[in-house]
């Protein structure tokens, strides 16, 4: 409640289903899938479907164009009365495809200046977006921290793309944690609030996340989310993970309980779609397909 939170923060907190668990009951989110590009290599990715970093993966949203999605949320907004959050989270990595996650937050921000923003990036490319970040009035940024330890990182990232040049091995993954400390630095200096999104991946990083909660913990992070790993056939095979598999509830259970008393835990994260509408949980996305939107003015 309101009681344990500064009176600024729980003003950001308490109409969004992510950030305040109280507020998953009565407010709800939307994703519009408008950035497809991304800037690493997740061995856990399948790059037909969406970003595994925030999303259930195995799904495939709607691609939308900024102004097709900027529609679909306006048309939800005027529908969907508990709607309190845009959010943007891929397919890809929103930061990296910049561009596109812009023009879509302008577009909506013009015409539901009330909406919050909200975006999910693996943070390689965060640090030189926190200005236009906090100029935009978006106060909620989840990044994805799966490792602080770069001999980890190499099990988890192939590779990554960074100042027009592909690293690989614990090279990558050491510029990959440097950016993403720096980002989360920054952004908690500057009051927006960070969210550190965990995929829990048994026999690589289960034993190392209570470091993890405890060094984003150190740096500000505001509320970390440890979701499991999911691996079904049916989602077709990741990039590199071949064999890998998802940890049991018990295991999940645990890794959340030893991170208790760190940075405060998410408990109830859905893996939304990159293209989900509605309260947590619940997907009215078929709903408000492109043919019944009505034309920006
Ligand atoms: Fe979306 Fe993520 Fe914003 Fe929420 S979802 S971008 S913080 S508005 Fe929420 Fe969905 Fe879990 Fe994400 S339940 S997957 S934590
Ligand atoms: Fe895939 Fe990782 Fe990029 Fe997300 S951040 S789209 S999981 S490679």
């Amino acid at each position: 409640g309101p009681s344990d939170l500064a009176p600024q923060i729980w003003e950001k907190v308490k109409d969004h289903p992510c950030y305040s668990e109280e507020a998953h009951h009565y407010f709800a989110r939307m994703h519009v899938a408008v950035a497809p590009a991304c800037n690493i290599q997740c061995n856990y990715c399948n790059r037909k479907f969406d970003c595994a970093n925030e999303s259930r993966p195995g799904v495939v949203s709607e691609r939308l164009t900024p102004e097709q999605g900027a529609r679909k949320v306006i048309a939800v907004a005027q529908s969907v009365p508990q709607m309190s959050v845009l959010g943007i989270a891929g397919p890809g990595d929103a930061l990296y495809d910049w561009r596109r996650t812009k023009a879509t937050f302008e577009l909506v921000a013009r015409q539901l200046p009330d909406i919050k923003l909200c975006l999910s990036t693996n943070g390689l490319s965060l640090p030189e977006h926190v200005d236009e970040i906090v100029a935009m009035n978006i106060d909620h940024v989840t990044i994805t921290i799966n490792m602080v330890d770069p001999e980890i990182g190499a099990k988890i990232y192939p590779w990554i793309y960074f100042e027009h040049k592909r690293w690989t091995g614990a090279e990558a993954a050491q510029l990959l944690h440097e950016r993403q400390m720096l980002g989360l630095d920054m952004l908690a200096q500057r009051g927006v609030l960070v969210k550190v999104n965990s995929v829990l991946i048994p026999g690589v990083n289960d034993e190392h996340l209570v470091e993890v909660n405890r060094e984003v913990k150190a740096r500000g992070a505001f509320l970390h989310n440890v979701m499991p790993l999911i691996s079904e056939a049916a989602h077709g095979t990741y990039y590199g993970l071949t064999g890998q598999r998802g940890p049991t509830a018990q295991e999940l259970k645990k890794v959340q309980d030893a991170c208790e008393g760190g940075a405060k835990m998410m408990r109830h994260c859905r893996q939304c779609r990159a293209d989900a509408v509605g309260l947590l949980g619940e997907d009215r996305g078929r709903e408000f397909t492109l043919d019944r939107l009505p034309v920006l003015t």
